[in-house]
């Protein structure tokens, strides 16, 4: 029964995951063949420089992909970020030459994970409005896409 009872619970995470995507007013723009799910970023903390974003990508083709650049309207310097282990402290690293987004594959920039940078804001996100960006992807283009933003203290949990 053990295995089984794994089985139930990664089931019901999966649901719950799911859940709270469309529960957080879920935005979903599909290109060609990348889908692009809920792009959000959090309000910094007073007087803090940058931001972080965050969204779901899936690549419903069959040829690999990648995301190799990001633009945002509340600052000209952008950058894609991964977190690596160095001497026992998480560090954000700027990727080297894209983010992978395997052929049938999903991939989540998440907190403490693959994220987009806002480096020297030129003006702060705030929580429950929207800013625009761009994400390029090496094979299927440039799209448009919004990126809501939550409270400074969302996804810490
Ligand atoms: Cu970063």
């Amino acid at each position: 029964m053990k295995l089984l009872n794994q089985v139930i619970f990664a089931t019901a995470l999966t649901l719950a995951s799911f859940a709270d995507i469309a529960q957080s007013h879920a935005h979903e723009i599909k290109f060609g063949n990348i889908e692009i799910i809920h792009p959000w970023a959090r309000q910094s903390p007073a007087r803090a420089d940058v931001a972080a974003g965050f969204l779901i990508i899936k690549n419903n083709g069959t040829e690999d992909d990648k995301l190799i650049k990001a633009t945002a309207s509340i600052t000209p310097n952008v950058q894609l970020h991964a977190m690596k282990m160095e001497n026992d402290v998480m560090k954000m690293t700027e990727v080297d030459g894209g983010i992978p987004i395997p052929a049938g594959g999903t991939v989540e920039l998440k907190p403490m994970s693959y994220h987009i940078m806002f480096v020297d804001l030129k003006s702060a996100p705030v929580a429950n409005t929207q800013f625009a960006g761009t994400l390029t992807f090496e094979k299927a283009g440039t799209v448009d896409i919004e990126f809501e933003v939550t409270e400074p203290d969302a996804g810490m949990n």
